[in-house]
């Protein structure tokens, strides 16, 4: 049977390209579901959906509940679900998925999507407290490998001063390079306009970041309700009390949708792609320069990196960082080739 499900299910994100993919891999039948995962608690996925055979008149979004033990699913995916709703039948291919290393000891080498089909990445910090380079390098990288675009967005600019402000964007820029940085309040407003342009055409944006940064605070103002409980941060360091305690797709008033996430302590990398190169990519475009192919910057004579530093172009502080990403990632990949190997 035929999808035509296409006006509701456009609302929801749906295109061309997902109806393809489910094509290749099914013929949904009438009285099954296709929608979208809003959240997953233990054992059980939330989705919005439509039901397959529905008049497009009589197609209205609903929210329903499937098992999803043995499924790979995370928030964002696309799932074809049987009619008794007992199982889910299919998981479209993610166009774009946000993956970093799981966290528990016994699962170190897993990898956790935090979201799936996402179109933008909203990395938000907080300028109540000082700018965090190392951790935005990370950030940066995870965001460049899902597929989708990264976006700055300092939070808080009620709380400080303008030249703060200024200070703050500045250092900010120039570690994310070329990637926009957008200063707002979600207290008073400012700014959010223009964070709203990035929801137009139905966009899926990924709101992540420390706890406390006021991700939660965001997505409210975004969406003009108070859906997402949000918490005071701690007066001592300023850190915030991880409220928010699962990912959460959230639908924004007029098109498009914010996937609130709930605060990581430490951002650790998955990846397969070339996040590094993009979120360096001047160490990477000054390397070329390097005297020797593989260069390792350290102590090669005409090392371009090298001259960089000396001359205060690029700062120690940045390549030390870039260098223990390269390693981090080249140790997961031989942890893989293992776990293949014992397979
Ligand atoms: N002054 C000011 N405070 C803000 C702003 N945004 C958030 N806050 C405050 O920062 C604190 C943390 O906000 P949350 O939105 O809960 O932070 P979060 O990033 O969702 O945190 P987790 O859910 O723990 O990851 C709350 O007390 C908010 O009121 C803002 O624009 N200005
Ligand atoms: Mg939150
Ligand atoms: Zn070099």
């Amino acid at each position: 049977m035929k999808v035509i499900v296409r006006n509701a299910l456009s609302e929801l994100g749906w295109n061309e390209t997902f109806a393809r993919a489910l094509d290749k891999l099914c013929t949904p039948s009438a009285g099954q579901l296709i929608g979208r995962v809003k959240r997953i608690d233990r054992g059980w996925s939330t989705f919005l959906c439509v039901i397959v055979g529905d008049a497009p008149e009589e197609q209205q979004l609903r929210e329903c509940r499937v098992r999803n033990i043995g499924a790979d699913v995370a928030v964002g995916d696309w799932i074809m679900v049987a009619d008794d709703l007992e199982r889910i039948v299919v998981v479209i291919p993610r166009q774009s998925r946000l993956v970093r290393r799981a966290s528990s000891d016994s699962l170190r080498f897993e990898a956790q999507t935090i979201a799936a089909n996402i179109d933008v990445v909203f990395l938000v910090h907080g300028l109540d407290t000082p700018p965090n380079e190392r951790r935005l390098e990370r950030e940066l990288v995870l965001a460049f490998d899902s597929g989708a675009r990264p976006v700055v967005v300092l939070t808080k600019s009620d709380s400080v001063t303008a030249t703060e402000v200024a200070e703050t964007r500045e250092i900010v820029t120039a570690t994310s390079l070329g990637v926009p940085v957008h200063v707002v309040s979600s207290l008073t407003g400012d700014g959010l306009q223009v964070l709203r342009d990035y929801t137009r055409g139905g966009a899926t944006i990924a709101v992540l970041g420390a706890s406390g940064v006021g991700k939660s605070t965001l997505v409210n103002a975004l969406t003009g309700t108070d859906s997402q409980p949000t918490g005071e941060i701690r007066e001592g360091d300023k850190r915030g009390r991880h409220t928010t305690t699962a990912v959460d797709l959230v639908r924004l008033p007029k098109a498009g949708w914010l996937i609130d996430t709930p605060g990581v302590r430490a951002v650790s990398l998955w990846t397969s792609g070339h996040g590094i190169e993009r979120a360096f990519a001047d160490i990477f475009s000054l390397a070329e320069q390097c005297k020797f192919r593989d260069c390792k910057h350290e102590t090669e004579p005409r090392c371009a990196v090298q001259a960089a530093i000396t001359s205060g172009q690029i700062d120690t502080a940045r390549l030390d960082s870039m260098a223990r990403l390269v390693a981090e990632e080249a140790a997961l990949e031989d942890e893989q080739k293992r776990g293949e190997r014992n397979r």
